[in-house]
């Protein structure tokens, strides 16, 4: 059961988005902590039967395109799920006001808006590209994104990391027999069976398949797999590493996210996989697209602000 005041709390976020933005720290930690206890024993690897759903790329603290999703999915009640592909923090600027956004959401329909977890929802990720930093900044206003001479981790900053290690890995869609993670795929041959027993919580992402799933790439002419240039641990997954995945999971297709894309969306290996990428607040000439799975299995990509849902 969620506590009364922590929904009261999600009701008056999600009546007026504005106020994610406005939440006292002892707010905020509510969401965090009712958020571990949704997702605590949870599997890794989560399942949803059927149904329509919204499919969201990297947000990157783009408030704005959040807010006009999250509309989208509460205003159409023929969209059965919403979701989020990962990435939620780092880069863009309103990095807190969107998980907190995406907590009241998530906590308001467990059952109905999902998550994966994203590279960026990883210490050694959002220490660095702007989320630590955020937070400082929201404990001290005075504090620069420059000044990093603080050593000690601000209570807020670790309280979210230890709810990205609650997140899920990855989810599959049953009907439609649709994979859906951030990065992708493992170069060793995996089943549903050995991801589901991956370790959660791995905050330093110590395990190799994980670090994988999280990061690696897909790319049309790679046969089987080559080293990535972002760094040790990490490749590039070819079309035979994916059709064997893909066969012997009995699965049709992988949406995940991860890289820029200028139109925010692109097919590879004869529409098997898809790539999608939603965040616009700092990637400049991007597009950003979200997928709409229609109850038939068929896929829609459109922009967030346009009336496509
Ligand atoms: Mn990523």
């Amino acid at each position: 059961m969620v506590s009364k005041t922590t929904l009261e709390l999600c009701n008056r976020i999600l009546a007026d988005y504005d106020l994610a933005t406005k939440l006292t720290a002892e707010e905020i930690n509510e969401l965090i902590e009712r958020f571990i206890f949704l997702k605590k024993g949870k599997p890794i690897l989560k399942r949803i039967k059927s149904g329509s759903a919204l499919v969201v790329g990297d947000i990157h603290g783009d408030f704005d395109i959040l807010k006009s999703i999250i509309d989208g999915f509460t205003k159409n009640d023929h969209i059965n799920h919403l979701i989020f592909l990962g990435d939620i923090v780092d880069r863009g600027s309103q990095s807190i006001a969107c998980v907190n956004l995406l907590y009241a959401l998530i906590i308001k329909y467990p059952d109905r808006v999902h998550i994966v977890r994203g590279n960026h929802e990883a210490i050694s990720v959002n220490s660095r590209y702007g989320f630590l930093a955020d937070i400082r900044n929201f404990y001290d206003p005075s504090e620069t994104k420059q000044n990093t001479s603080n050593n000690s981790l601000p209570e807020l900053y670790v309280n979210f990391n230890r709810s990205f290690g609650a997140m899920p890995l990855a989810l599959i869609h049953e009907e439609f027999r649709y994979f859906f993670v951030h990065g992708g795929i493992p170069i060793e041959p995996i089943s549903l069976k050995e991801i589901n027993n991956l370790p959660k919580a791995d905050l330093l992402l110590s395990n190799p398949t994980i670090k994988q799933m999280l990061w690696n790439d897909p790319r049309e002419g790679v046969e089987k797999y080559s080293y990535s240039m972002r760094g040790d641990g990490i490749y590039i997954y070819g079309q035979e590493v994916l059709d064997n995945f893909l066969k012997k999971n009995n699965l049709k297709m992988i949406i995940r996210a991860h890289e820029v894309i200028p139109d925010g969306y692109i097919y590879l290996f004869n529409k098997k996989l898809l790539s999608l990428f939603t965040s616009e607040d700092f990637y400049q000439g991007v597009s950003g697209k979200i997928a709409k799975i229609t109850d038939k299995g068929k896929i829609k990509i459109f922009h967030p602000l346009t009336n496509s849902y």
